[in-house]
């Protein structure tokens, strides 16, 4: 049974490695910017209150979010293990997981944070070319992410569930050193 977060700044390359070890593990892969993408595609409520907040490079506020992640955890399919990508996002929404996890009796195994300086993460997002990974938005996802979601490190860094993975590697390089490090934790 396998029950991972993907932490990291946007463009570290989270949705590539939980997409691939989800697949290697038969779990799903749970990305809250795939949810959102998904609900934006189809113009549904959610979709159209996120959307304007996601082009800014905002995060989508917590009203929206936590029940949304609430009922996917609570699904028959994700019972038996699930990679979490992009979620928590903040100290509040990590809380929140907490007790959604203990309601249901499960936990978490590890957070994987996955760490790529910001240079590099620019240059990586501008060649994916998402409606949202224009230059100045993604420096804002960047002044975001060190406000709101790098506090996460050391949240769970001292409850000692975080293992770190340098992702500014070559994408099979960085599954070798994530299956390594998850192994070896
Ligand atoms: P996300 O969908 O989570 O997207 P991301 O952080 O930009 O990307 P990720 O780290 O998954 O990078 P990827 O593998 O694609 O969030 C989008 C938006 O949704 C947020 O800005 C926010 O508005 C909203 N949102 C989501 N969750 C939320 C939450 N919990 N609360 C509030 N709002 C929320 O990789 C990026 C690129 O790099 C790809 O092109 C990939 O091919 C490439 N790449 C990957 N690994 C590489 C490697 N090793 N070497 C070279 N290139 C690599």
């Amino acid at each position: 049974m396998t029950r991972l977060i993907f932490l990291g700044p946007p463009g570290a390359g989270k949705g590539t490695q939980a997409q691939a070890l989800a697949h290697a593990h038969t779990i799903p892969h749970v990305s809250t910017g795939d949810i959102l993408r998904g609900a934006v595609a189809q113009q549904t409520d959610l979709g159209l209150k996120a959307k304007a907040f996601m082009d800014e490079g905002e995060l989508v506020p917590d009203s929206l979010m936590l029940d949304l992640v609430r009922d996917r955890l609570s699904q028959s399919d994700v019972a038996e293990g699930w990679l979490l990508d992009g979620f928590p996002r903040t100290v509040n929404q990590a809380t929140f997981l907490d007790q959604v996890l203990n309601d249901i009796r499960q936990s978490c195994d590890y957070v994987i944070n996955l760490d790529v300086p910001d240079d590099i993460i620019v240059t990586r997002l501008l060649n994916r070319g998402r409606t949202d990974d224009n230059e100045s938005v993604i420096r804002h996802r960047l002044e975001v992410y060190r406000e709101q979601t790098a506090p996460l490190i050391d949240f769970y860094r001292q409850r000692q569930q975080l293992v770190s993975v340098n992702g500014n590697q070559p994408v099979e390089a960085v599954s070798r050193d994530l299956q390594q490090a998850i192994q070896s934790a």
